[in-house]
């Protein structure tokens, strides 16, 4: 029952502006944006990306995410020295109070590891996002085509590209 309400209070916080009585049932962390990549059809990962804001005044960690799209579900920091670029799987995200985290192309993700099917554009899933004080938070992800732009050499944010996910693959 509490993960329905839960569920619930995180789709009206998508659809209305929060009015002022569900402030103090809502979550203190707010989830925005929710995207993937669609991938081609024999990809096994993908990526997603979101927005998280704390507007509470605790501090709050996000420890971990799950979807029904992956068998796993990991939260990767993306670097690159050296013109060498690196994932690192973080275990724990912090959030202090006040803070605000991007999730983007070419920098911290959702890796979404064994994908029980490919990613189509325009399609939805859910990925339960697991925080420490907060409990669970369900956001519905949107599958953006793989665009032109991204594909082509020399653009600033290529986006995750095939080798990316190749890389991915190997480190398991
Ligand atoms: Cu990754």
């Amino acid at each position: 029952m509490r993960h329905f309400a839960i569920f619930f209070l995180t789709a009206c916080s998508l659809m209305w502006p929060k009015p002022a009585w569900l402030a103090e049932q809502h979550s203190n962390i707010e989830v925005g944006e929710p995207w993937s990549w669609a991938t081609p059809p024999t990809a096994k990962v993908g990526a997603a990306y979101l927005t998280m804001r704390n507007d509470g005044e605790a501090v709050d960690s996000l420890l971990g995410a799950t979807s029904p799209i992956a068998r796993r579900v990991e939260i990767h920091q993306m670097s690159t020295s050296d013109g060498v670029s690196r994932m690192q799987q973080l275990r724990v995200l912090d959030l202090p109070v006040g803070s605000e985290i991007i999730f983007s192309s070419g920098g911290m993700h959702f890796m979404l590891i064994d994908l029980v099917r490919p990613l189509k554009e325009g399609e939805t899933f859910p990925v339960q996002l697991h925080f420490k004080g907060t409990g669970t938070i369900e956001v519905e992800v949107v599958v953006r085509a793989m665009s032109l732009k991204h594909k082509s050499a020399g653009n600033a944010d290529p986006g995750p590209t095939e080798q990316d996910h190749e890389a991915h693959g190997t480190t398991q």
